[in-house]
C-alpha cells in the first residue's frame, strides 16, 4: 500500500537490521525531492531480543552527505545569460529553501537587479516592501495587458512548471522569446512541460551561494532596463478588478474578494498561510499580499486535492510555534478534516482557522453553471448545509470561534479571536456568486465545438465524443 506514495517502503523482518535501516530510510527521505518513507516494523521483530555483535549500524551516526551543487560550468552559463538579460526574472517555489537561502537569494537579486517572484505553491521569501519584491508570480501574466514585455530571462529556483504556473500556454513561463534557467534538486523536474535552456540539477542554497561568488554583471542597466522592473515589480499594486464590485452581494452576504482582504488586514504581519478549498483558494492566493505573510503554502497542490491544509498547519505550527498560523479553508474542504480541532485545542496550537462559508463547493457549481448553464439548474452534488454551525462544533472542541456575516465586523472578530490564546476558528459567511476569474480561465479555451476542453490541466483539447 505504501510503496506508490512513499520513495521507501520496507517491512522489517530482522531485529539486527533495524539501526541500518532507519539510516537508509532518513537518508532517502531528505535526499533529492525530500518525500515520506515507511518503515513497517513487526511486533514479533521488535519483541525479539538483538544479537549485539550482529546489529548492523550502517551510517546511523556518520554525517549526512554533502547536497548537490551545480557544476562550475552551468554557473558559468547561467551567469553568462544572466549578464545579456533585458528583462530578467526569478520566480521560487517549494524548494526555495534553506538556511541561507533567503539571504543569499536578495543578495542575488540586488547584485544583479533582479525582481523576485514566487509560485503559488510557496510564499517569497524576500521582505515586504523590498524593491525588488515581486509578488505572486501569475501576475506575470498580466504584462501584456499594460502593453508591457514578458521577461527575456527566467530563473526557475525549486519551483515545478506545471499548472499552477500557467501550464504551458506561456502567460507566465513564456514559449518563445524568454531564456528559462531551470534550478531544482530533482533533474526529472526539469524540462517536464517546457523547453528549459539551461537545467542546473542543484539545491536552491548551493546555486544561489555559487551564482553569488560567479560575479555577474549585473543586469544590463539601461533605464528601459530598470523602466521594466519597476513596472513588473508594481504588478503586485495593480488595481483587482473585483476592486470596483460590490462588497456586499446581498445583504450579509459579503464578496469573498472583500470579506478575505478585511480578513487578511486584520493579520498580524508575519503570519503563515496555509490555502485549501476550491474558489475561496483562489481568491486567498490572489490577495496574499495585503495579510504581509512570512510563509504562504497553497496545501492542493498539482492536483487540487482538498484537505490537506489541516495538516499543512498542523505541521506549520509545530515547526514554527512563534507565529500565527492561518488555515485557510472553503465549507467543502474544512470538513475533510474538521476534527482536527481537537488536535489544535488539545496541543493549544496558534491556529486560526477560516472557513469561508458559501454554503457550496463553489469552484464545482462554478464549473457546472459554465459548462452547463441553465440546462441543468438543480445542482444538487453542490449544496452543503446552509445552517452547519461550524463555530459550534469548534467551541465544543475547545476552540475559540465566532461567526460573522458583516465585513465590518471582520477585524474585531479576528482580534477577539486572537487574544483568547487558544486555537480559533471564524465562520465567515461568503456569497457564492462572484466566480474567480482564474476558474472562468480553466474552462474558457475555445477551441471548436467538437472538442471539449480537459480543464486544470493546460486546458488539453480532447475530441468531443457526442454526436
Ligand atoms: C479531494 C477532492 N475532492 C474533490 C475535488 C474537486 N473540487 C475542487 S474545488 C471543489 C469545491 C471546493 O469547495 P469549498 O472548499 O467549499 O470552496 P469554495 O469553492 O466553495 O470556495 C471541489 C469539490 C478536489 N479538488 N479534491
Ligand atoms: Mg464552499
Amino acid at each position: 500500500m505504501a510503496k506508490p506514495v512513499t520513495k521507501f517502503a520496507h517491512r522489517v523482518t530482522n531485529v539486527e537490521e533495524i539501526p541500518r535501516l532507519v539510516a537508509h530510510a532518513w537518508r532517502t527521505a531528505i535526499s533529492g525531492a525530500p518525500g515520506p518513507v515507511l518503515l513497517d516494523c513487526p511486533i514479533d521483530v521488535l519483541f525479539s531480543p538483538p544479537q549485539m555483535d550482529r546489529i548492523a549500524w550502517g551510517s546511523i551516526n556518520r554525517p549526512l552527505s554533502y547536497a548537490p551543487a551545480a557544476d562550475p560550468a552551468a554557473i558559468k552559463e547561467a551567469a553568462q545569460l544572466w549578464s545579456q538579460a533585458k528583462r530578467p526574472a526569478i520566480i521560487t517555489g517549494t524548494g526555495a529553501r534553506g538556511d541561507t537561502f533567503a539571504e543569499n537569494l536578495l543578495k542575488l537579486a540586488e547584485a544583479t537587479n533582479t525582481p523576485v517572484f514566487y509560485s503559488p505553491k510557496y510564499g517569497s521569501v524576500i521582505p515586504h516592501g523590498h524593491k525588488l519584491r515581486g509578488g505572486p508570480a501569475v501576475r506575470l501574466a498580466l504584462l501584456p495587458t499594460i502593453n508591457e514585455q514578458p521577461p527575456d530571462l527566467l530563473v526557475i529556483i525549486g519551483a515545478r512548471t506545471g499548472f499552477l504556473l500557467g501550464g504551458r500556454s506561456g502567460a507566465i513561463l513564456p514559449n518563445s522569446n524568454c531564456k528559462l534557467i531551470h534550478v531544482d534538486v530533482d533533474g526529472s523536474e526539469i524540462g517536464k512541460s517546457h523547453a528549459i535552456d539551461l537545467g542546473i540539477i542543484s539545491t536552491s542554497e548551493n546555486f544561489v551561494t555559487q551564482m553569488l561568488s560567479a560575479a555577474i554583471k549585473p543586469t544590463s542597466s539601461s533605464s528601459s532596463s530598470d523602466e521594466w522592473i519597476k513596472t513588473a515589480i508594481s504588478l503586485k499594486d495593480l488595481k483587482d478588478p473585483a476592486e470596483d464590485q460590490p462588497s456586499e452581494m446581498a445583504p450579509n452576504q459579503p464578496h469573498p474578494y472583500h470579506a478575505i482582504k478585511a480578513f487578511y488586514q486584520s493579520l498580524p504581519q508575519g503570519s503563515i498561510i496555509t490555502i485549501d478549498g476550491g474558489e475561496v483558494g483562489s481568491w486567498s492566493l490572489q490577495l496574499l499580499e495585503h495579510a504581509k505573510p512570512s510563509l504562504a503554502m497553497v496545501s492542493t497542490g498539482y492536483l487540487g486535492f482538498l484537505g490537506n491544509g489541516w495538516g499543512y498547519s498542523l505541521g506549520a505550527a509545530i515547526a514554527d510555534p512563534s507565529r500565527l498560523v492561518v488555515n485557510m479553508h472553503g465549507d467543502g474542504s474544512a470538513g475533510f478534516h474538521l476534527a482536527e480541532l481537537d488536535t489544535f485545542a488539545r496541543f493549544n496550537l496558534k491556529i486560526l482557522t477560516v472557513i469561508s462559508n458559501n454554503s457550496v463547493w463553489g469552484m464545482s457549481l462554478a464549473g457546472q453553471d459554465l459548462i452547463y448553464g441553465d440546462k441543468t439548474p438543480q445542482r444538487q452534488a453542490s449544496k452543503l448545509n446552509p445552517e452547519a454551525e461550524y463555530e459550534t462544533v469548534a467551541a465544543g472542541l475547545g476552540c475559540a470561534a465566532a461567526k460573522v456575516n458583516k465585513i465590518a465586523d471582520i477585524p474585531d472578530a479576528v482580534e477577539q479571536l486572537l487574544k483568547s490564546g487558544k486555537p480559533g476558528l471564524l465562520n465567515l459567511i461568503v456569497s457564492s456568486r462572484p466566480i474567480h476569474p482564474g476558474t472562468k480561465a480553466m474552462l474558457n479555451t475555445e477551441v471548436g465545438k467538437e472538442w471539449i476542453v480537459v480543464p486544470y490541466y493546460d486546458n488539453v483539447p480532447r475530441p468531443y465524443y457526442k454526436t
